[in-house]
């Protein structure tokens, strides 16, 4: 399975890692605008040498809680990120991860060839810029918006629930003309779900890869992790590896990760007895 992403191609037939690199101001050291350009280069270049096979670049966190940021302010932390990417020579696929019609299209006119969209394209104009931009999307279920989202999530059944809404998303990006093979799905864990609703998810993660698309998973450093171990987030490698290794035995495509060269090291271990 070949996922187009804009003039490049990513290969699904085995899972692969995507690299985080949020640009926000709590990513960076000093704030400087050229310290901050040099070090989200830097940070791709390592995300590109332990094997990331795409990079998801992001300039409003998503965290619970997290207050939206202005278009202007959004455009100013990931467009000049994406130019300075690939006038660095880095040319791993870049996925925008942006709720924003304007977002979208200025990242893709930079270069960018998958949106990543935590609202699913539901914002006005995001699905006409999606469909304008001829670019792989990636549709996350989130219930409720990340400020309210932890405020007692309900599902009859979450999973059930979770594709419901999703083949309502496809629906909409088909009629809005967004081929199928151009969408990858995403229960989006940790979003809107109490830790409890995010492991029933995870046992059944098969059954969101039966609705025939391709599908991407974010578990890496989440709090569902944290709760488990009763830990922080600098302390959750170890649990973000077991849930990637069981999100990729439950067939998904495409992990969303922060610790790319041991996600890849476990992701191998996955493969040699999937492939036994
Ligand atoms: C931006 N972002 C944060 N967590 C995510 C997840 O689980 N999936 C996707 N697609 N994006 C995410």
């Amino acid at each position: 399975m070949n996922l187009v992403c804009n003039n490049q191609t990513l290969d699904l037939s085995r899972p692969v890692v995507m690299g985080v690199l949020n640009v926000t101001p709590d990513s960076f050291s000093d704030g400087g605008r050229y310290a901050s350009l040099d070090n989200a280069v830097q940070h791709a270049r390592q995300l590109f040498s332990e094997g990331a096979a795409i990079l998801d670049i992001g300039g409003e966190s998503t965290r619970p809680g997290a207050e939206p940021v202005s278009l202007d302010q959004e455009l100013q932390r990931v467009i000049p990120v994406i130019e300075a990417i690939r006038l660095a020579g880095i040319t791993t696929p870049i996925s925008i991860d942006t709720s924003k019609p304007e977002v979208m299209r200025a990242a893709v006119a930079a270069g960018a060839g998958m949106i990543n969209d935590v609202c699913a394209l539901q914002q006005p104009g995001a699905l006409q810029a999606a469909a304008d931009a001829g670019v792989a999307v990636c549709l996350m279920h989130m219930q409720g918006d990340p400020q309210k989202m932890q405020d007692n999530p309900q599902y009859d059944s979450v999973t059930g629930d979770i594709m419901h809404f999703l083949e309502q998303r496809i629906a909409a990006c088909v009629e809005a003309g967004i081929p199928r093979e151009r969408i990858v799905l995403d229960p989006g864990f940790g979003f809107g779900k109490t830790q409890e609703q995010n492991y029933t998810l995870l046992a059944e993660l098969q059954r969101i890869g039966t609705m025939g698309l391709p599908v991407l998973v974010g578990l890496s450093r989440k709090s569902m992790i944290g709760a488990v171990l009763d830990a922080g987030v600098d302390q959750r490698l170890y649990g973000s590896l077991a849930a990637a290794v069981i999100a990729v035995m439950s067939g998904a495509n495409i992990v969303r990760v922060h610790d790319v060269g041991a996600t890849i090291d476990a992701i191998k271990v996955c493969m040699a007895v999937m492939m036994a």
